[in-house]
């Protein structure tokens, strides 16, 4: 039976970024006939007051709230304490069960339904698993990612994996991303997926648990058709949201020259995240001619030993040729190292900042933070516990007391490297970062 669903977008960190789950969530519900209305608060002046407003007027069946950051990543900054009286007063003003899903929940599912004190949640990908909760017919342990309680047990599915060329994304559009669409248009952007999963085995990285590990493409004509139909409605720039986007390089070829084909230059320019692993001149020349003003690459590191030890799929040699290819494509690129990992000491700092010296890259941004985040059921928790999850442990940094599931932000630092943590949270504080991150 057709249900009214509330989506709630409480990520208030700026420059905000569209919440582009709940365009691709509108567009499942709605092409399974369910009807839907979006509370955004990432601009509101005050939130409570908006929620208030907002379940006055609408009287939903179920309301999801998507949680896509648990935190900054710069140190000290624990968003979901920030979310929790946003939930609250969502409880107050509407009786309508609360499903909890997003990149941030899917960290900690069963740790963030107890912090909510909320009864259902969604690891991973909702495009199914919403519309089926939301018809009311569905059995629960046949709902894709759902975590739900079952008496004093939490229980959890399986995370989802989607065909995602058979992902319904018609009805996108649900979005309004005019207040998103910062210097005209040119800096903000609307979101894109290529695809979803990750293979890769990096020690700190969460994707895993939010896409799963199953690479799934997305034809590339699907892709650009979307494209288009964002540029058709005013979008002038687009993220395209993967975590890499060259990961197969096949892939990123096969989508830059369908965009070509396109001429989707003249459309709209886009940006993207990649890794040295799978890239070369040619790829960076089609991005280039594809429209891509911006490629946000991550090296690490210029020492193997330490990529070896963070997991990384790629070596120096790579990281080397991929700034190299950069250059000679002229293509806009942005280089993040990250510092402070396992194994790390100043000699390997030393290391990296030469090979940048020798590259003499335009623009280069130390990873976000220095140091990890040590996040739940990551490789990187498994090496904290092995190293000792103590006080006493020089190379850890935040709450260890009462945190045994690293649910509060614990960074890596390797113990050489800890004089930096206070000049970075400065840089923070000054805004020198490259996402100038700031709290609403
Ligand atoms: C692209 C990207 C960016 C781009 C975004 C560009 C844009 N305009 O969209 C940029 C570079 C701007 C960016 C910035 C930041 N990012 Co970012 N980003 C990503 C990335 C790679 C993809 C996000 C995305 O859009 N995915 C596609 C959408 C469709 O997927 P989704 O949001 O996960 O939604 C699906 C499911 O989660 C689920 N779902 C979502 N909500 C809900 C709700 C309900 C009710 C249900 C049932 C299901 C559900 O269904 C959706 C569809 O299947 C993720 C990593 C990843 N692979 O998830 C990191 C990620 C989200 N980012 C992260 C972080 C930390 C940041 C920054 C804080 C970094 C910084 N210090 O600058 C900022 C925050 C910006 C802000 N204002 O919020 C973290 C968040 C985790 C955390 N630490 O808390 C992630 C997970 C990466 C990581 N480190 O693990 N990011």
């Amino acid at each position: 039976m057709p249900k009214l669903v509330a989506l709630v977008n409480p990520n208030r960190l700026q420059p905000g970024v569209a919440p582009l789950a709940l365009d691709y969530l509108a567009s499942a519900l709605k092409s399974r006939g369910h009807e839907v209305r979006v509370l955004d608060l990432c601009h509101v002046r005050r939130p409570k007051e908006s929620i208030r407003a907002f379940f006055a007027e609408v009287k939903p069946d179920l309301i999801g709230f998507t949680i896509r950051n648990l935190d900054d990543v710069v140190f000290n900054c624990f968003l979901a304490e920030e979310m929790k009286p946003l939930v609250e007063e969502i409880k107050r003003a509407s009786s309508a069960p609360i499903v909890l899903g997003g990149s941030g929940f899917s960290m900690a599912p069963e740790l963030l339904l107890d912090f909510f004190a909320v009864n259902l949640g969604v690891a991973g990908e909702g495009d199914i698993a919403l519309p089926m909760l939301s018809s009311g017919t569905a059995d629960m342990s046949e709902i894709p990612g759902l975590v739900w309680r079952d008496g004093t047990e939490i229980k959890r599915n399986p995370l989802g994996c989607t065909d995602v060329n058979a992902l319904n994304l018609s009805e996108r559009g649900t979005i309004d991303h005019a207040p998103y669409s910062y210097g005209k248009g040119k800096r903000g952007c609307a979101g894109v997926q290529t695809k979803r999963g990750c293979s890769n085995r990096c020690i700190y990285c969460t994707v895993p648990n939010i896409e799963g590990r199953t690479v799934r493409l997305r034809n590339p004509k699907a892709i650009a058709d979307e494209m288009e139909a964002l540029a058709a409605s005013g979008i002038k720039r687009i993220f395209l949201a993967d975590s890499e986007f060259n990961y197969p390089m096949e892939h990123a070829v096969a989508c830059c020259e369908e965009f070509i084909a396109r001429d989707m230059a003249k459309k709209l320019t886009w940006q993207a995240y990649a890794s040295p692993g799978q890239f070369d001149a040619n790829l960076a020349k089609e991005m280039k001619e594809a429209g891509c003003d911006l490629l946000i690459t991550t090296l690490d590191s210029g020492d193997d030993a330490v990529l070896e030890r963070l997991g990384k799929p790629f070596r120096v040699a790579d990281a080397v040729a991929c700034v190299k290819a950069c250059q000679e494509a002229d293509l806009n690129a942005i280089y993040c190292l990250t510092l402070g990992g396992p194994g790390e000491t100043i000699d390997t700092v030393m290391k990296t900042l030469a090979m940048m010296q020798s590259l003499k890259p335009a623009k280069v941004t130390f990873g976000e933070p220095q140091g990890l985040r040590v996040y739940p059921n990551t490789p990187l928790a498994d090496i904290v516990r092995e190293e000792g999850f103590t006080k006493s442990n020089p190379n850890l940094h935040g709450p260890v007391d009462g945190n045994e599931d690293f649910l509060r932000p614990v960074y890596y630092m390797a113990r050489e490297m800890g004089f930096l943590i206070p000049l970075i949270q400065a840089q923070r504080w000054f805004g020198h970062m490259h996402h100038r991150i700031v709290r609403r």
